[in-house]
């Protein structure tokens, strides 16, 4: 089908991209956001989020005319919706965000235009979306009704970049395309085609949707084993990092790393929609989220021991002469997104219980943000930590950090990325 126009429903870490990627194949691009600092941000060529190279690309895309930002919706003939599936109580999937968009945009659906779901989402979803837009739109067939005749054709294409490498991984991964029918998956195609270098690969609504969560939750549970095998070693004196490092020299295992927690917006939640819809049958995906959910007060427990060490080895000490330095704040490496990050789950706790200092550490920020500012964690400089801390607790392997080694320098270390070793 012919795309002149496209529409991109949520302008967040994966939307702009997008919509910047369709536009710079010259297909006019109408970005939707319900943040009004946002939209006006995108049309001044500016990006309001960090992700490398995307300020270029929104710059040219706006400048030459072919993105546009807005708070309304109008008429296209592709939308894609990019919006938050975060959960709600009990880890159920909130759809609130997916069906808001689908109704905002139902409005200006003409009969042959195609609508793709982008957010991970349960399984199911892509169908809700259908019936949600035919009961706003009852002047128009959809497909989860009338099949391959429909006016309307719908198809979920999860989004499967990593952030920190968007804009690369956007072009050269695979994409996974299922439509509700055949022609729905081949108009989606259609469209990915024109921006995409990696494969396109179809199958249906159902499987892309399960794809997409299988592969989180893969991670997850990879991810679950390392931090599990870290917590034996530990308690045998054996180095959690050589261990994999060794082990992954046979041919076919590939250990993940373990860390202070699993963070971020996806791993750490999408497992919980294959889970809220299979209970009984998710022991193992329930472990992992366990496993990974828990580390954070293990990591706690370590820095309490090493601090208790501290006082019994020099007895002229208070709990309160104790100096933590908590290095990296962020929820992974080189990012500056504190969101759903273990490590400042791990700062804001030892702040709130060490009667001591406890000092944050993050260099890809310029201070902390407003909900942590009042808090007794003290933002501070590497330099300054260095001089300072008692106690130096490596929570994300930041580049900047790889520069130092407290190990080397005889101090006391909880390093929970494995970047100090001795
Ligand atoms: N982590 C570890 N050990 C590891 C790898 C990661 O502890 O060996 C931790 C990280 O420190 C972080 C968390 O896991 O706290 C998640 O980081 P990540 O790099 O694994 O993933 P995300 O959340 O940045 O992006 C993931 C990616 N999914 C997969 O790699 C299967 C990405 O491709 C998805 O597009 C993204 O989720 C998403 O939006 O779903």
């Amino acid at each position: 089908m012919k795309i002149n126009k496209a529409s991109v429903i949520g302008l967040g870490y994966i939307g702009l991209p997008t919509a910047a990627a369709l536009a710079t194949q010259k297909i006019s691009v109408l970005g939707i956001d319900v943040n009004k600092s946002a939209v006006d941000t995108i049309n001044q060529g500016k990006i309001h989020i960090v992700e490398p190279e995307l300020d270029v690309a929104v710059q040219a895309a706006v400048t030459r005319g072919y993105l546009q930002a807005s708070l309304t919706p109008e008429p296209a003939d592709a939308f894609l919706i990019a919006v938050p599936t975060p959960f709600i109580d009990d880890h159920e999937p909130d759809l609130s965000y997916i069906e808001k968009a689908a109704r905002s945009i139902a409005p200006v659906l003409k009969k042959g235009d195609l609508v793709i779901l982008e957010s991970t989402s349960p399984v199911g979803t892509t169908d809700k979306l259908s019936h949600w837009l035919e009961a706003e739109r009852s002047d128009l067939t959809f497909p989860h009704s009338r099949g391959e005749s429909s006016d309307i054709r719908i198809a979920h294409c999860p989004e499967r970049v990593l952030p920190g490498q968007v804009m690369y991984e956007l072009v050269h991964n695979d994409r996974v395309i299922g439509g509700i029918t055949p022609r729905c998956t081949e108009a989606a195609r259609g469209l990915y085609e024109k921006f995409v270098r990696g494969e396109c690969v179809e199958t249906d609504a159902k499987t892309a949707e399960m794809c997409k969560l299988t592969e989180n939750a893969a991670r997850d549970v990879s991810i679950a084993f390392a931090n599990e095998l870290s917590v034996i070693c530990d308690r045998t004196g054996i180095d959690v990092w050589e261990l994999i490092q060794l082990a992954n020299r046979h041919p076919r295992i590939n250990i993940l790393q373990p860390g202070p927690g699993v963070g971020g917006h996806c791993i750490a939640v999408d497992p919980w929609f294959i889970i809220s819809q299979s209970r009984d049958a998710t022991p193992l995906m329930q472990a992992a989220r366990n496993i990974n959910d828990n580390k954070p007060e293990w990591v706690i427990q370590k820095v309490n021991d090493s601090v208790q060490q501290i006082l019994k080895d020099a007895p002229d000490k208070t709990i309160s002469d104790i100096t933590i330095a908590c290095f990296g704040l962020a929820f992974k490496a080189d990012i500056d997104d504190l969101r759903e990050s273990p490590a400042m789950r791990i700062a804001e706790s030892l702040a709130a219980s060490h009667p001591g200092a406890v000092l944050g550490i993050e260099p890809n920020i310029s201070e902390l943000p407003d909900s942590v500012a009042t808090s007794a964690l003290t933002f501070e400089s590497t330099e300054q930590a260095l001089l300072t801390a008692d106690v130096y607790l490596l929570l994300v392997d930041h580049r900047q950090f790889r520069r130092f080694n407290p190990s080397r320098a005889g101090k006391v270390v909880v390093d929970t990325r494995g970047i100090w070793a001795l």
